[in-house]
This record gives structure tokens, C-alpha cells and sequence, in this order.
């Protein structure tokens, strides 16, 4: 095998005998075959000029099969065997209506069983591009387009799409199997994944937003009551919807684990009494929280950790593109409804979840928010109340070398203001940092999406102190990252003209040196040192 799309990648260049993440070499040549496939897909989707509004269902199974390929979404076997013997059945049906010509490979193989999807694997995986910056810029854009597939299944859900996603995914897909592209052309493609990055993000922040209320600052409970409990993860609120509709008056309560927690800030699910509040940290601390819990979990999207021991394998369910070997995996009808009895029935058996902090967060500081407290935001940066923004979003991990980003919250000085998003702000979250003339000094906006949030707010500030450039703002980026959703975030700021990102705790694997050297000369890219000398950097 061999993987190097996240951050902790072994060596930080690639996992060859086994994911760090748990994935295992049968479940990795897999996910390469599945993303082979579906650039197939693209190929005849873009020579045969198929009009994507015409193929609906088949855009959806693309994005799908994209996001099960995610970091810590689905280790499924069987599930993605399932899913490439699909792909490749609605593959053969769309050549067979729009004959191409001279199909790439991709288009035209054919496996019959496990044994022959794996060795076929081993030729069309990331090392069969030879050229090192060619891999490197092919597989950036690649991360980039699972990110936007995700995001685009979230919007999907809740029934907004936007074709031109979809025709871009295709068009960027078949462009990586497409050997005359100079390293140039491939870096343009580059920062048009960006653009899509956007676009997808705004989708999905106009779906959860006419759905489900602009978020608003909210005060999120992290203690326990003794009711049984349902824990639910990822990223899906169509999913916690569902769940919240049917546990409704049974007796069965809901906590959000990592990701889920800015649910708690949107109106719509404010009504039900039985939604407790958050409980733990980011994804990677589940191995210990999800034993306290002691009631099922609800997987909907990554980010999943291979469970230590049988009994807490057996309380967790999955949904959506996510999945594990011996969880039960929840299915939706044609409506989109699912039924979650059995996790429910389950929580009703379970004691009650083991209090392991309490108290409260806040949140909620998504664009809308936050521009309805413009002028005291404004008044404080022109007195001079508040100095600096740090944009510190992104994904949380198991790295010990990120513990610097608690350290550079803690000793920011107090008249900066941290905006973030996504799960990386458990590093900092429960600092007490007080706040600044009553606006808090960590401003959580979200979801790893609502990144996005993050972007409109820069915005709104460059228009309001009538600047000509975004990067005039007194505006710090310093992102964390760890998967492929955070590549998308990062492709989409680079695409909205920021510049001198901060990116930790260690550069991607997958950028090769000349790469890497073209981030830093045309974006002013770069890592991250210790917090007190970044601190005197940033601050200076
Ligand atoms: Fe390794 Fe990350 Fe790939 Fe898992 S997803 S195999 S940890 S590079
Ligand atoms: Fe976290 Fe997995 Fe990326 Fe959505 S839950 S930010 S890592």
C-alpha cells in the first residue's frame, strides 16, 4: 500500500505497510481502486460530453465514492468492494450510451472478484504517476476534490446542489489521468479546485442556514445527565435531525462528539429537550471517551477510530459514506429517511453516560453572527481593543506536536481575538480566555466548512475598513490540518488571495520539494516554529 493524504502520515511520507490511521493494506488498494473507477466515470462523463444534469444519480454515487476514500471515513471492506462493483456497473452503462473514443484504462477494465480488484489495484494507485511533482500536484487536487465531495454530499442531503460542482469534479478528475498536462497547467487546476472549494462551501452553508437557522451564539452544556444517551459524530446534521425526531420523547438523550458540536448553535434544533449538550473532545480522543459514554454511537462521516475492544465496537453504528468491519451500518430509503430504531432500542439497555467534564462552551460565531456584532468588533480593532485576529481552524490530531497550538492560545496576548473552525479548536476551547469588551476571545464559527464563515467575515472587514487587499487586515492564518477536507479549505483560501498561510504541525507528505517551493514563492506557504517564536513573528 501506499497512502500519504494526511497529516500523520508515517514519517510524513507515507504509509506503506499499514494507515497510522489503522487502515490496512486491503482496504487501501480498495480505496485506490474506487477513486480509479470513478475517475473512469469522469472520463466519459467529460469526452463523451455528458450534460451532468442529465445524470444525477450518478453524480451522487461519485461524490459518495469519494468521500468513503476520506481519512477515518469508511474501513469497510465489503462496503467498498460493493461500491467499486457499482461504480463500475454505472460506468459500463454510461460508455455504453456515449461511445468515446480510445477509452483510457480507467474506462475499459474489468475485475470479477476481490482478488482481481487487488491486483489491479497495485498499478493505479498514487505511485503509478512516476513523475514526482506531477504525483504531487495530481494528488493535491484529488485531496481537494474529496473535501468538496463531502461537503457536497452534506449540501445533497439536505436538497441543494450545484451542477457545476459536479461537472468540475469531472473535468478535474479526468484531468489527472491526463499525461500532456505541464506542471504549470496542473498548478492552475490547482487553484480552480479552490474556486470549486468556494462555491461548495457557500452551497453548503446556504443549505444549513435556510434549513436550519443562521447559527447564534449559544452556551453548549459539556456535563452528563442521567439518562440513557445517544453519542452522535461527523458531520451530518441531516443525520442528527433524524436522530433528534425519533428519540423525541423516549426517554433517550443526544450528546454531539468532535465535529457535531456547532449543531448546538442553530435554531432548529434548539427545541428538543432531549439534546443534551457535547460530550469529549476532537476524533482522536474517542478511543477513551467513547468507553465513558457507555452508550451507542452514530457515526456519520469520518473521523473514525478503529475501536480497541469488542464492547465498544458493538455500540457503534454508521450512515452515509462511512463504515467499519462488524458496525452495523444504517441505510437511507429513497426519501433520504432512516431508521435508527435499533441504536435507540440499544441506549435504552446502556446506563447512562460517566460525567468526564462539566460546564459549558460557547459558540456560534458563524458570518451571520458575527456581522451582526460588526460595529462592537469594529469599534474594538480602532481603539485598539483588539490588536490582531488569529484564524486558527482546521482538524485536531493524535500528533504530541500539537500541543502548540493550546501553548499559542494561551500565551496570545489578550487583546487578540482567535477566529476557528472545525476541530481543531478543542485545543483551545476550554482555556478560558476571556473576552474582550464582552465579544470571547475564541470565536468558533463551526464546522470544518464553515471555514467558509471565517473567509465571508474577512471580507466583510476588508469592505467595512475599506481596504483594497484581504491580507491588509490585521489577520494572522495559522491552520491546522490533518485530512483532506482541510485541503479543500486551504485550496479555497489560497484561491480567495490569501497570503502567508501558517500551515502545522507539519507540511503535507504529499508536496513534493518543487511544490512546496511554488506555494511558498507565489502564497508565502509555510509551517510552523515553536509558540514563542512564532508568537514574536506574528505578533511583530
Ligand atoms: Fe496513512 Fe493517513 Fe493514508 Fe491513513 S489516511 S493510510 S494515516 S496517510
Ligand atoms: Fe476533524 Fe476528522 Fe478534520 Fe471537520 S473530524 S475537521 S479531522
Amino acid at each position: 500500500m501506499f497512502c500519504y493524504q494526511c497529516q500523520e502520515t508515517a514519517k510524513g511520507t507515507g504509509c506503506t505497510k499499514v494507515g497510522v490511521c489503522g487502515k490496512n493494506p486491503t482496504v487501501a488498494a480498495l480505496q485506490d481502486l474506487l477513486v480509479y473507477v470513478t475517475k473512469g466515470i469522469a472520463e466519459v462523463v467529460v469526452k463523451g460530453n455528458v450534460d451532468v444534469a442529465e445524470i444525477s444519480n450518478i453524480n451522487k454515487e461519485v461524490i459518495t465514492s469519494l468521500f468513503i476514500t476520506i481519512t477515518n471515513a469508511n474501513f469497510d471492506e465489503a462496503a467498498i468492494e460493493n461500491q467499486i462493483n457499482k461504480m463500475i456497473g454505472i460506468r459500463n452503462e454510461l460508455a455504453r450510451k456515449v461511445n468515446i473514443s480510445n477509452p483510457h484504462d480507467s474506462v475499459t477494465f474489468e475485475v470479477s472478484n476481490r482478488e482481481e480488484m487487488l491486483e489491479k489495484a497495485k498499478n493505479v494507485g498514487v505511485l503509478s504517476t512516476e513523475n514526482e511533482d506531477v504525483r504531487s500536484l495530481r494528488e493535491l487536487n484529488i485531496y481537494g476534490l474529496k473535501g468538496m465531495a463531502a461537503y457536497a454530499e452534506h449540501a445533497l442531503n439536505i436538497g441543494l446542489e450545484d451542477n457545476s460542482v459536479y461537472e468540475y469534479t469531472y473535468k478535474a478528475l479526468s484531468k489527472t489521468l491526463d499525461d500532456s498536462l505541464s506542471v504549470d497547467e496542473l498548478v492552475a487546476l490547482t487553484l480552480e479546485t479552490g474556486e470549486y472549494g468556494v462555491k461548495v462551501m457557500a452551497l453548503l452553508d446556504n443549505a444549513n442556514t435556510s434549513k436550519y437557522g443562521n447559527p447564534e451564539i449559544t452556551t453548549v452544556n459539556i456535563g452528563t445527565r442521567n439518562n440513557p444517551a445517544i453519542l452522535i459524530s461527523g458531520h451530518d446534521l441531516t443525520d442528527l435531525e433524524q436522530l433528534l425526531e425519533q428519540t423525541k420523547g423516549t426517554g433517550v438523550d443526544v450528546y454531539t462528539h468532535g465535529e457535531m458540536l456547532p449543531a448546538h448553535y442553530y435554531p432548529a434544533f434548539k427545541k428538543y429537550d432531549n439534546f443534551v449538550g457535547n460530550y469529549g473532545n476532537a476524533w482522536w480522543q474517542q478511543t477513551t471517551e467513547f468507553v465513558t459514554f457507555n452508550g451507542p454511537i452514530l457515526f456519520t462521516t469520518n473521523c473514525i477510530v478503529p475501536p480497541k475492544s469488542e464492547e465498544v465496537r458493538n455500540r457503534i453504528f454508521t450512515t452515509g459514506a462511512s463504515g467499519y468491519p462488524g458496525c452495523q451500518h444504517i441505510v437511507a430509503d429513497e426519501d433520504g429517511k432512516k431508521d435508527f430504531s435499533a441504536i435507540i432500542e440499544m441506549a435504552k439497555t446502556l446506563p447512562a453516560p460517566q460525567e468526564i467534564e462539566s460546564g459549558s462552551i460557547v459558540g456560534g460565531f458563524a458570518h451571520n453572527q458575527v456581522i451582526e456584532l460588526a460595529d462592537q468588533v469594529v469599534d474594538a480593532v480602532k481603539t485598539g481593543a483588539i490588536k490582531k485576529f488569529f484564524v486558527m481552524g482546521g482538524c485536531d490530531g493524535r500528533m504530541k506536536g500539537r500541543s502548540y497550538y493550546t501553548e499559542f492560545a494561551e500565551k496570545l496576548p489578550k487583546d487578540t481575538v482567535i477566529l476557528t473552525a472545525g476541530c481543531a479548536k478543542y485545543r483551545y476551547n476550554k482555556l478560558n480566555l476571556g473576552d474582550i469588551n464582552g465579544i470571547p476571545r475564541v470565536l468558533d464559527a463551526g464546522q470544518c466548512n464553515d471555514s467558509y464563515s471565517l473567509a465571508v467575515i474577512a471580507l466583510k472587514l476588508k469592505e467595512v475598513f475599506g481596504l483594497e487587499d484581504i491580507n491588509e487586515l490585521p489577520i494572522v492564518y495559522n491552520i491546522a490540518w490533518y485530512e483532506q477536507k482541510a485541503v479543500i479549505v486551504l485550496l479555497a483560501l489560497l484561491y480567495l488571495g490569501v497570503k502567508n498561510i501558517h500551515l502545522g504541525p507539519t507540511l503535507p507528505g504529499f508536496l513534493s520539494a518543487n511544490v512546496a517551493n511554488v506555494l511558498v514563492e507565489n502564497f508565502g506557504i509555510a509551517g510552523i516554529g515553536t509558540a514563542d517564536e512564532d508568537l514574536v513573528k506574528f505578533l511583530g
